[in-house]
């Protein structure tokens, strides 16, 4: 039977779209550029933190198909790309997954299809990139065929919003397209928002993720010199979170990590400053105050133990917290790894404990978490807490560690702790 949906990119983006359209009755066929993953999902097993292998099977019962194989998708009557887009050394999005993607589609484009981007990218992709390959054909978009940007709002981990419950953008070539894109994504999301084309849906994803990063980097930036004016921000920012509209509570820390933030605004910042030739400035300011934050981090740990009179050089430093934000395995980007560096660089005897990571891979080095966290928080010559993991109690690392170095704030004010 043909596929009513092809989804290609069977990652943390796609599969939860495939999940909730085979939910939804849709004959889903799944295209993907690694055969181990799609035999994984023919058999029922799962790759992604999102979906159990019991959700596979599901899928796989409902009629969904896996496969490297993109001869299928001449018979789909929607194709949703979900590649990733991964930085590029220009500072702008690698497209090559995109454009290979849209040329395997190309290959099979027929009129009536709908073609829907949901890669993050910066503003005029779908139609300066995508448009021009699907079209080669012949075929033209707004005529012959349907094009749409949907920006991916997944938030691996997240118990309250998934795919369905969180409102979905669309944005079309044309006021048909986002109507038909919005006609697809209706079967299976309960809320859809057209935005008035693509590039409006294109720019609405990097506003958001462009707006975390900015406040990310404001309450970084206070975290510097309220430490120097003896002003404690985490209760300030406790104070201010109590205003019950026209705030947002965000918290410093030892730098962006992650998949999304860290990257997403650099889309934006790189075309503006390639078609306009002047920066964005937010965008530039947040992403050097972010990224000098393992530095600093690691000056105030050196500071902290010279007040000890220790050098750093020889000191056991234990980090507690290695992925990229509490709660959850993923480690893409996370500021542990240019702490750790910079500390290992003075000397320091650099050890770690995380409870979702077992050996951390650090620069080819693989270091064991430390077996056993009691003795090591006693021994370590000073303990950082680089994320709050919910396992992590902040009273009792502060009773059994010499000297604690808290970026996430959570261990009670005393003698032997510092905060962020
Ligand atoms: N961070 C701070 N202080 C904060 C918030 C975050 O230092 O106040 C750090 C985190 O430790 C992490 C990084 O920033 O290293 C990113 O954290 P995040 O909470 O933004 O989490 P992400 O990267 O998983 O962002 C995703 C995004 N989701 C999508 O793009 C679909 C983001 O839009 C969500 O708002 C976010 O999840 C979320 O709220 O969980």
């Amino acid at each position: 039977m043909a596929a009513e949906l092809a989804v290609i990119g069977l990652g943390y983006v796609g599969l939860p779209l495939a999940q909730e359209a085979s939910r939804a009755g849709l004959k889903v066929l799944g295209l993907d550029v690694a055969p181990d993953i799609v035999a994984g999902l023919n058999q029922g097993r799962s790759h992604v933190d999102d979906l159990n292998d019991e959700d596979v099977a599901e899928m796989v019962a409902a009629g969904f198909e896996a496969t490297t194989d993109p001869a299928g998708l001449a018979t789909a009557s929607t194709i949703v790309i979900c590649v990733p887009t991964p930085l590029s050394d220009e500072g702008g999005p690698d497209l090559a997954a995109v454009t290979s993607a849209s040329e395997t589609i190309a290959a099979h484009l027929r009129p009536g299809m709908l073609v829907v981007l949901e890669s993050t990218t910066y503003p005029g992709t779908t139609d300066e990139v995508v448009r021009p390959i699907l079209e080669r054909g012949g075929l033209v978009a707004g005529q012959d065929f349907h094009l749409a940007f949907s920006p991916e709002r997944i938030d691996p981990g997240n118990p309250t919003y998934g795919l369905r419950n969180t409102p979905k953008v669309v944005g079309g070539h044309t006021p048909a397209c986002t109507a038909k894109a919005a006609e697809l994504y209706r079967r299976f999301v309960d809320t859809v928002v057209e935005a008035r084309g693509t590039r409006e849906a294109e720019t609405a994803k990097l506003l958001e993720n462009t707006y975390r990063h900015v406040n990310i980097a404001l309450v970084n930036e206070m975290a510097r010199f309220c430490h120097e004016l003896d002003i404690d921000l985490w209760d300030v920012i406790r104070l201010a979170a109590t205003k019950p509209f026209g705030f947002k509570a965000f918290y410093p820390g030892p730098g962006v990590g992650g998949h999304c933030i860290p990257i997403d605004p650099n889309y934006l910042s790189h075309n503006v400053r390639a078609r306009l030739g002047y920066p964005f400035r937010f965008v530039e300011l947040a992403q050097e105050i972010n990224a000098t934050m393992p530095g600093y981090i690691a000056q105030r740990i050196q500071n902290l133990l010279n007040q000890e009179r220790k050098a750093l050089n020889g000191a056991t430093v234990l980090l507690l917290g290695v992925t990229y934000k509490q709660n959850i395995a993923d480690q893409r980007e996370s500021p542990a790894v240019p702490v750790a560096r910079r500390l290992m660089s003075l000397g320091a005897n650099v050890v770690f404990h995380d409870p979702h990571v077992p050996v951390w891979y650090l620069d080819g080095m693989a270091l064991d978490r430390v077996p056993d966290l009691d003795a090591t928080l006693a021994a370590a010559d000073i303990v950082v807490i680089l994320q709050g993991h919910s396992e992590y109690e902040g009273e009792m690392i502060a009773k059994k560690a010499a000297k604690v170095f808290d970026t996430r704030g959570i261990t009670p004010p005393s003698a032997t702790v510092e905060h962020l």
